[in-house]
């Protein structure tokens, strides 16, 4: 992985560390290649010295979970890469860490079928930049490694644009997705579900415009873009929903509500959408206890 450089891989789970020890990770490319990639693999939390690039990519929820297990643990040199959905991760990321700290967007699409199984379901491009605005050594370097690897890099001056953009796309499939339980390719077919997602989106940019942030073409357009190109997937919310895990509604559409009160901009979608995927998450949480204990859940929200 990652042509030429050393990667390791570190997960919390350490039921997902066993499984990956053992049988490595399998990668099913969009032509159907099955490739098994062996990959150095660690629980962590734990101390990576040496380490010139971590990337942290887990839910947007666990970030200040990283942020704080990993505070002192990483040396000052190493480049942190946040790459991830959602809003505030690069905030949650400098509070703990002082070192350089670049954020990145991707619009390829994954589907997980198991620990270690990724089913590769669009290839897309992944844009990369400091989190500061400046152009820096890092981002460019990061953006070659991607490229090594095969997975289409670019960098980006204002990554906060992009990650703007990427959010209020996101807003506008997941929680969708969630619901109705659908695919993105069939989405994109279905007319009543792509008004309620423009109104999702509308908001979003009206938001983004009260907060001057400057977005990255128009997140419609990239809308039907994703869409298209990841047909074949479930957006990472509906897996997350589907495996009774926790979503990351709040770091979307719950940011974008959030941004909306601080700047007075209404988004009246993005509320109601919140709401749903929070009842569908407490559902979901309590339908996999049943099943798993057999006995009825209290959840506490
Ligand atoms: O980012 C994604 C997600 O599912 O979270 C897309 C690109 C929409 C792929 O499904």
């Amino acid at each position: 992985m990652m042509a030429s450089h050393e990667v390791t891989l570190v997960h919390r789970d350490p039921i997902v560390v066993r499984a990956l020890k053992k049988n490595g990770i399998r990668l099913q490319d969009l032509d159907g290649t099955l490739t098994k990639v062996r990959v150095a693999i660690r629980k962590g939390p734990t101390r990576l010295p040496g380490t010139e690039v971590l990337i942290v990519a887990v839910k947007a929820y666990d970030t200040r979970a990283v942020a704080a297990s990993y505070r002192g643990m990483i040396h000052p040199e190493t480049t942190v890469v946040s790459l991830q959905n959602g809003l505030g991760n690069v905030e949650t990321l400098r509070s703990g860490f002082r070192n350089e700290i670049l954020a990145a967007s991707t619009t390829e699409g994954a589907l997980s079928l198991g620990p270690g199984y990724v089913v590769h379901t669009g290839r897309g491009v992944t844009l990369i930049g400091d989190a500061r605005g400046a152009s820096s050594d890092a981002s460019s370097r990061v953006k070659m490694a991607f490229d090594r690897a095969g997975l289409k890099a670019e960098t980006r001056s204002n990554i906060h644009g992009v990650l703007w953009t990427k959010a209020i796309v996101n807003a506008a499939i997941n929680p969708l997705s969630s619901l109705t339980r659908l695919s993105n390719g069939a989405i994109i077919k279905n007319r009543g579900i792509r008004d309620i997602a423009h109104s999702a989106m509308n908001e979003g940019i009206s938001v983004s415009h009260a907060m001057h942030i400057k977005l990255v073409g128009d997140p419609r357009k990239l809308w039907q873009r994703i869409l298209s190109s990841t047909r074949a997937n479930k957006s990472s919310m509906l897996q997350d929903i589907e495996r009774g895990k926790m979503s990351e509604i709040r770091q979307l559409n719950g940011a974008i509500l959030s941004y909306g009160r601080k700047t007075r901009v209404k988004t009246p979608v993005n509320g109601i959408l919140t709401k749903l995927v929070l009842g569908l998450e407490e559902s979901s949480k309590t339908t996999k206890s049943k099943v798993l204990s057999g006995f009825p859940v209290r959840t506490n929200r």
